[in-house]
């Protein structure tokens, strides 16, 4: 019995909804020339949709003296944006660079972080695996291309040192191929990009330290970390 009232009220609510409905589009219809046509109706949508935007300040590892920023955006079905800036890298040589962080299940939280100075081994250097537990693995290449997720072409310093990198690609191609790489559920929350980090890599290394270009006997380590950022949200 008192289902059945209850689901007569729910119908009369329905009911008086959807005449009310009615009744406020006619006496919309008829008080205004305009009605709002598909275009408008887009408009305020996608205004609704908006620009996410991250941003990161690169700081020198292993006295690399690289600094520089990185900025993300993206709008839901829209694109994704990188932009990389950065100086004091080694002219003419490609400067792989990354998106880092922890995708696993049960670290879902873990947020990546730049290796401090006491990561370096014993040799001095902070090292691609050293920095590992800290920034994580690769996640994003920001190669020529971004999608797929595997290593293209990197960035090549100008003979300033200067890397002046923008590289985009629709959204939803990212999130694809980054839930395909990993465990995820095709949201652009599953980026987490406030959790990332930006690593700048390559330097030529010589007895353990960073050294110029030309040095002799120096060998160009295009792993080592030498610029790091956190990323964060700008709201
Ligand atoms: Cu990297």
């Amino acid at each position: 019995m008192k289902n059945n009232l209850l689901q007569k009220m729910k119908l009369n609510v329905r009911r008086s909804a959807k005449f009310f409905a009615a009744a406020f589009l006619i006496t919309f219809m008829a008080s205004c020339e305009h009605v709002p046509g598909l275009e408008d109706v887009i408009k305020d949508r996608d205004k609704d949709k908006k620009v996410k935007t991250y941003v990161t300040d690169l700081h020198p590892l292993n006295n690399s003296g690289v600094m520089g920023t990185a900025t993300f955006m993206y709008r839901e079905g829209g694109d994704f944006k990188a932009k990389v800036k950065a100086e004091g890298l080694v002219p003419g040589m490609p400067h792989p660079q990354h998106i880092h962080g922890f995708v696993m299940e049960n670290m879902a939280d873990q947020d990546a972080v730049c290796p401090p100075e006491s990561a370096a081994g014993s040799d001095g250097l902070i090292t691609l695996p050293d920095g590992l537990p800290f920034y994580g693995p690769v996640l994003i290449p920001l190669d020529d291309r971004l999608v797929p997720l595997a290593v293209n072409d990197f960035p090549v310093a100008n003979p300033a040192g200067i890397i002046t990198y923008l590289e985009t690609v629709g959204l939803g191609m990212l999130v694809s191929a980054f839930d395909a790489a990993m465990p995820g559920s095709q949201s652009a929350k599953d980026l987490n990009l406030e959790k990332r980090v930006v690593v700048l890599h390559g330097a030529y290394v010589k007895d353990n330290m960073i050294v110029p270009a030309g040095t002799e006997g120096a060998e160009y380590v295009a792993t080592l970390p030498v610029a790091c950022g956190e990323i964060r949200e700008v709201r």
